[in-house]
């Protein structure tokens, strides 16, 4: 807290009981107990982004607070060690389980399922966790530990569904690609209890929105601040039961674009490792930014490329969607407001020079792209491909038997725990 850290909780030995995404074990020998946190997302960056005025405050709002946690974890994990416990701060994203399918992102270690065992956050029906004091749209971190402490009250199961998320669902309708229902719910099991959230419809489609390779709302009214559209998605949405052709669709989308491989780097880079230096001394904070864009662009390619990654100049965003979390605010009337900015303020789609330009009309943004198509020459993509392919196979490709394993006989778990529960039903019926 005195580093600036004001929701943290502790989930102790006797919490951690669920998906194999939260066994402590996978991210250090050993570890008994976790403690976790969570920044808040900066809101008038988030009103930029979502109402197509800019990208560039919530991009570096971003880089500034996943850095932050992890210096923060890093701090706190070595005042752990000084105290003769074992611990380790855990990167924030990008640190997936080695899997034959690399793109299954199975984290190391999940930071929702921390924080719902911590007591910091409950179940939202988007997937993202929700705190009571900023919503989803926050960042979170985690430090484990082998100190056994003692745990802080989690939320009841079903707590945010309940108080709003029933009666809200915005974030279903902000996803471009809708990647979970609106109405039909999905459980998962967490110690002994059954946790409730939106039904997905295949988290390939999150992929493709929040990765930018389509932007493009179904109804055609607005976009994130992705670059690309899926041709064949603007008339029809995907038919979500044919896995294979989704899949297809990423690969064939993801690979072509010529500048998939550094976007990932970013993230990879920016929350699995700490930047030298002080934060302040390498990026301006959002006091500071300067109103004029392209000068906001320089800053953040500058330091994208001191990050050691190159190739994406032009449009430095590497985080283009998110909505489902930028919506969620603390409360509902200030959800709505979220909402309405992001479905009132029309289409961004590359103009002139690539630059982004926002328009009101489905019929301006398919001209603009007609007559500004974004071309990258067949070697780069090739380029970008193998560049791709050899980093995503290098750090995930893999067996991982054990978490396999585990995920087998979490899944019997659930199975049992969802039959009793259809059982209790009818027998109180
Ligand atoms: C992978 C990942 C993604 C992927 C996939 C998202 C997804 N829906 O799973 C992509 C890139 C698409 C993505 C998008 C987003 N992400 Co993300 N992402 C992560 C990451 C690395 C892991 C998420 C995770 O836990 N998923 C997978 C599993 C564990 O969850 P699950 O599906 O419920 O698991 C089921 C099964 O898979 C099985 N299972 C569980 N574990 C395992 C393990 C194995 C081996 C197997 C086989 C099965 C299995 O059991 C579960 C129940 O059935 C975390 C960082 C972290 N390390 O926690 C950030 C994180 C979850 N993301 C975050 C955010 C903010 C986002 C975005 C809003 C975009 C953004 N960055 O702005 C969107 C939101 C999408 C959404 N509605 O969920 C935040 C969450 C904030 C919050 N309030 O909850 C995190 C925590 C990053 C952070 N440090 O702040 N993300």
């Amino acid at each position: 807290m005195d580093r600036g850290i004001h929701v943290v909780g502790i989930a102790g030995p006797d919490r951690l009981d669920g998906p194999p995404s939260l066994d402590l074990d996978y991210s250090m020998k050993g570890g008994r107990s976790v403690i976790s946190m969570a920044l808040p997302m900066d809101v008038s960056a988030i009103d930029a982004f979502l109402s197509k005025r800019s990208p560039a405050p919530h991009n570096l709002d971003q880089f500034i607070n996943y850095q932050r946690l992890f210096r923060v974890e890093t701090e706190l994990a070595d005042y752990l060690i000084s105290l003769g416990y074992r611990a380790r701060a855990l990167p924030t994203s990008a640190d997936y389980r080695r899997s034959p399918y690399v793109f299954s992102l199975q984290p190391a270690f999940s930071m929702r399922y921390a924080a719902i065992a911590s007591g910091i956050a409950g179940q939202g029906w988007s997937g993202n966790v929700i705190t009571k004091e900023y919503g989803a749209a926050v960042y979170l971190g985690a430090v484990v530990t082998g100190a056994r402490l003692t745990g802080d009250l989690p939320l009841p199961a079903d707590y945010f569904y309940e108080t709003r998320c029933k009666k809200c669902r915005f974030c279903a309708r902000s996803c471009p690609s809708r990647m979970f229902s609106d109405r039909e719910n999905e459980r998962y099991l967490l110690n002994s209890e059954l946790y409730k959230r939106g039904k997905r419809r295949s988290v390939e489609l999150c992929k493709i929105s929040c990765f930018g390779l389509h932007s493009l709302s179904y109804d055609r009214k607005w976009t994130n601040w992705g670059l690309h559209w899926i041709d064949d998605w603007v008339e029809k949405e995907p038919n979500t039961k044919k896995k294979t052709a989704l899949l297809a669709a990423l690969l064939r989308r993801g690979l072509t674009t010529g500048d998939s491989m550094p976007r990932f780097d970013i993230l990879k880079r920016l929350c699995t490792g700490s930047y030298p230096g002080e934060v302040k001394r390498f990026l301006p904070s959002l006091d500071n930014f300067p109103q004029d864009e392209a000068e906001r662009y320089r800053i953040l390619a500058a330091f994208i490329r001191s990050l050691g990654v190159q190739g994406i100049d032009d449009y430095p965003i590497p985080m283009v969607c998110g909505h489902c979390a930028l919506v969620c605010g603390p409360a509902p009337e200030e959800t709505r407001r979220r909402y309405q900015l992001l479905i009132s303020s029309g289409l961004v789609v590359p103009g002139e020079k690539g630059q982004m330009k926002k328009v009101e009309t489905y019929e301006e943004a398919s001209l603009l792209r007609r007559r500004h198509p974004l071309r990258s020459p067949f070697y780069r993509n090739l380029r970008d491909t193998f560049a791709s392919l050899y980093l995503w196979h290098r750090h995930y490709c893999g067996l991982g038997l054990h978490s396999h394993l585990q995920a087998i006989r979490y899944r019997r778990r659930m199975k049992k725990a969802l039959c009793e529960r259809a059982d209790h039903k009818t027998s109180t019926m």
